[in-house]
């Protein structure tokens, strides 16, 4: 890291904690410090010390169009001169919530907030109020924002309820939360014998993004679907990182299943905060001021970000859009696999269109329990190689890559030669 971003870290770290504004972005995991970024444009990030990095990141998944894309930033200074903020309905709420129903046709009405977190905590709250139900199932290795209830993690035997993973999430706040094994069908349809009428809905990632990628396996979602239906839960989608990105109608497209609540996010606010919540009439009407499930937001629908998601979308519906994604996404994971495999260094590729991880393990990884045999200490040592070859990679073996629209055949190959370096030095 340069000299500059030292300095900004020092100054940081007084008045903010860690120095960041969210935790992932400290580093922590690969070690060293983050650099302190001036700029993007397209593929690319810049450092305040002059250094440019292609970046996968991608803001955890939002700038699937890159970097300052001219009609974002042209809606955005539009927007603005309009006005910021209103606090009253506007119409550019109702197109942006027309387009999302028009894309996820399990989403008849939708509510906009402004964080994927407010997006799965309100649909929690939606879930558990429209079935009277109080228990949530979810599954280790998911994260769906950090929601007291949801900052779960498993108790001792499968049945058991929760015990908190954060201080000051009081072990009755997870009482009603189950966390199950991803892709273990028979522990959910375990659970769903045992308590199912207890059940008011399974969250789910139906591609993970945040145990790094890992895929659904046949019959996972089709199954969950089933067996939610057979008892009375909700099926709740969590498409915050998958929606727009797997395809323009989000994993529930890509894999054929709907969802009776889905919540979306990153890329729906082309960079700016957006979240939202959707799903059937009958039980988006139960949120007020309908009906008797509260939520509210004081910038829920902001103008500045639904202009924002609006270009982005309208850029997302061009045709080949999603075949593109999947061409770079294809010759970039492949690649790495290939580079490793050169090198000699044992890793498994996981990637499901433009989003993937490279996992440091020479076993397939399919659930939390896999992921976590990974070895992190050389992932950690790629990541800084990396890094130092002008590549910013996610800063975590437990969080996946994004390639945006503006990544380049070229970028993609440059990566390429500075992994082949990367991996020959781990050996
Ligand atoms: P936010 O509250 O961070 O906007 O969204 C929470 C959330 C909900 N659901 C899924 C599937 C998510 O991936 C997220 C947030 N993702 C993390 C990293 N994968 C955001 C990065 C961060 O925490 O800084």
């Amino acid at each position: 890291m340069g000299p500059k971003s030292q300095q900004w870290l020092a100054r940081a770290e007084r008045r903010i904690p860690g120095g960041v504004n969210s935790p992932v972005r400290a580093f922590r995991a690969v070690g060293g410090s983050p650099p302190f970024i001036e700029r993007g444009a397209g593929a690319r990030l810049t450092d305040v010390d002059g250094r440019t990095y292609i970046d996968y990141v991608g803001s955890w998944g939002p700038l699937i169009l890159g970097h300052a894309h001219p009609d974002i930033v042209a809606a955005v200074e539009q927007a603005a001169r309009r006005g910021t903020s209103f606090g009253a309905p506007t119409p550019g709420e109702v197109e942006l919530a027309e387009e999302i129903c028009a894309a996820f046709p399990s989403i008849e009405k939708v509510r906009l907030v402004s964080s994927g977190t407010e997006a799965t905590m309100s649909a929690i709250r939606l879930a558990r109020g429209a079935t009277g139900r109080k228990a949530i199932v979810k599954f280790e290795g998911c994260y769906h924002g950090h929601n007291d209830s949801l900052l779960a993690k498993a108790g001792s035997g499968l049945a058991t309820f929760n015990l908190p993973d954060s201080a000051g999430v009081p072990e009755e706040f997870v009482r009603f939360t189950l966390t199950l094994p991803y892709n273990h069908f028979d522990a959910l349809e375990q659970i769903f014998a045992q308590q199912g009428s207890e059940i008011a809905a399974v969250i789910v990632e139906p591609v993970v993004g945040n145990m790094g990628c890992v895929l659904p396996q046949e019959g996972f979602l089709k199954g969950l679907r089933e067996v939610t239906q057979k008892h009375g839960a909700l099926l709740l989608f969590d498409e915050v990182i998958t929606g727009f990105r797997l395809a323009y109608g989000g994993a529930q497209e890509r894999f054929g299943v709907r969802a009776d609540l889905t919540t979306l996010g990153k890329v729906l606010g082309g960079g700016l905060p957006v979240g939202a919540y959707g799903g059937r009439a009958d039980l988006m009407d139960q949120v007020a001021p309908l009906g008797p499930v509260y939520q509210a937001g004081t910038l829920s629908g902001n103008p500045l970000a639904v202009s924002a998601g609006r270009a982005a979308l309208h850029l997302l519906k061009q045709p080949g859009t999603y075949e593109k994604l999947e061409v770079l996404g294809a010759r970039l994971g492949d690649g790495l696999v290939l580079a490793a495999k050169e090198a000699g260094v044992a890793v498994v590729g996981n990637r499901c269109g433009s989003m993937l991880t490279v996992f440091f393990t020479d076993q397939p990884v399919t659930d939390y329990t896999s992921a976590k045999c990974c070895d992190t200490e050389r992932f950690a040592a790629w990541h800084r190689a990396l890094l130092a070859r002008g590549v910013y990679w996610p800063p975590s073996q437990f969080e996946a890559a994004f390639v945006s629209l503006a990544h380049t055949e070229a970028d993609i190959d440059q990566t390429l030669a500075a992994a082949r370096e990367a991996f020959a030095q781990l050996t």
